[in-house]
């Protein structure tokens, strides 16, 4: 489940969605504010449990406390993704959500689009673990990524200089 703490967040998150989309992973999308709106948040998480939701995705900047809340109402694993537009434009989400005390993990990514595309990943690996079909899925994402690597070389080497 992705979480964001804002619905302005979602211009950055739903990278996280559209990757998850291209695996075949089921998601959905709450807004839900570690401190506009703290109960409903602890409720959505209480509620996702029962649901059977495996992995939380938490996208907030600023004071970016959301998933450290939702890491500490749950024990299922929780990815952090800062997002920028604070006053040090996501250097200050970055430490809110990495920065947390021994005893409440929270996987944190990258600040900005990358981290959701990440956290994505990262959710999708964690259940990976007992999905061969997905793994599969990872590994051909991987696959096509050196692939990409390797066109845009020759690309580069047949139109750049000799
Ligand atoms: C955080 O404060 C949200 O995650 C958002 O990134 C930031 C600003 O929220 P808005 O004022 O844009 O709603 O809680």
């Amino acid at each position: 489940m992705i979480l964001i703490g804002s619905a302005n967040d979602w211009v950055v998150m739903q990278e996280a969605g559209a990757e998850l989309d291209q695996l075949g992973v089921s998601w959905r999308v709450h807004v839900a504010s570690a401190h506009r709106s703290l109960t409903r948040t602890l409720d959505l998480v209480r509620r996702a449990e029962e649901d059977g939701v495996k992995v939380f995705i938490c996208g907030a900047g600023m004071a970016a406390h959301l998933a450290g809340v939702v890491a500490a109402a749950t024990v299922r694993p929780v990815v952090g993704v800062p997002l920028p537009g604070g006053v040090a434009d996501g250097l200050d989400a970055l430490l809110a959500t990495v920065q947390m005390p021994g005893g409440i993990p929270v996987a944190t990514v990258a600040v900005g689009k990358a981290g959701a595309r990440n956290a994505a990943l990262l959710a999708a690996e964690m259940l990976a673990v007992n999905d061969d079909s997905l793994a599969d899925r990872l590994r051909r994402v991987r696959a096509a990524q050196a692939a990409a690597v390797v066109a845009a070389d020759e690309a580069l080497a047949n139109g750049g200089r000799s």
